[in-house]
């Protein structure tokens, strides 16, 4: 039995294939592309709850939903569970990493600059059986975007082990260190065991 990814980012997707290969996968994008679940949780987990159950209750498949975020701490934890709506609707990938950079502009010091990634991961199946887990990712504010790969905010995340951002990453060391690859180095085990069909 495939496994719907409740997502609409394409990044995130991208991400997901590698990272669940070789699973069988099927994309929200392709089969529901209309379905679109408003994100009223306060919570990364209440939010990735709301995804997973509207896509799995809508495809009929075991659907796995991804809800995560940037948080910086001169920013009191902003833009956090906001992340995709960060500054006004109209803003692109690019147009947020603007915002957040003229936002950190009194902030030039790296030490004043930390942030993490954070990411919250909910499997359901349309009888109600689910599993979720968290992971998180430490890093710097970078002073401009720097990098082509990933996608959102990576451009801005400098990860000082490696002295690169994200952005700059080979696609295979992010998804070994990402928010999300942690949370799906959690999530593997449970998936299997309160899912024995996806094996
Ligand atoms: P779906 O809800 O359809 O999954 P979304 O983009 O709206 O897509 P979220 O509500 O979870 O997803 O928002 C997460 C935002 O946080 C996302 O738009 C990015 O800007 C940022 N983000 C999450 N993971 C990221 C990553 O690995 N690299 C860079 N930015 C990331």
């Amino acid at each position: 039995m495939p496994l719907l990814v409740a997502t609409h980012n394409a990044g995130k997707l991208r991400e997901f294939r590698q990272l669940l290969a070789p699973l069988e996968l099927v994309s929200a994008l392709e089969l529901v592309p209309g379905l679109t679940v408003e994100e009223t949780g306060e919570t990364y987990s209440e939010n990735a709850l709301l995804k997973a159950r509207a896509f799995a209750r809508v495809s009929g498949l075991i659907a796995l939903a991804d809800d995560s975020g940037l948080e910086v701490d001169a920013l009191g934890g902003a833009p956090g569970v906001l992340s995709a709506r960060y500054g006004s609707p109209g803003l692109d990938d690019q147009g947020r990493c603007r915002l957040l950079l003229e936002a950190l502009r009194p902030f030039p010091e790296p030490e004043r600059r930390t942030a993490r990634f954070r990411c919250c991961l909910v499997a359901w199946a349309p009888d109600g059986r689910h599993c979720q887990a968290d992971g998180a990712c430490e890093g710097i504010i970078a002073q401009s975007p720097v990098g082509e790969d990933g996608f959102g905010y990576d451009p801005l995340f400098w990860v000082p082990e490696h002295r690169q951002t994200m952005a700059q990453l080979p696609p295979q060391l992010k998804n070994q260190l990402s928010h999300r690859a942690r949370a799906l180095r959690t999530l593997h085990p449970l998936l299997f065991q309160t899912f024995p069909e996806l094996a």
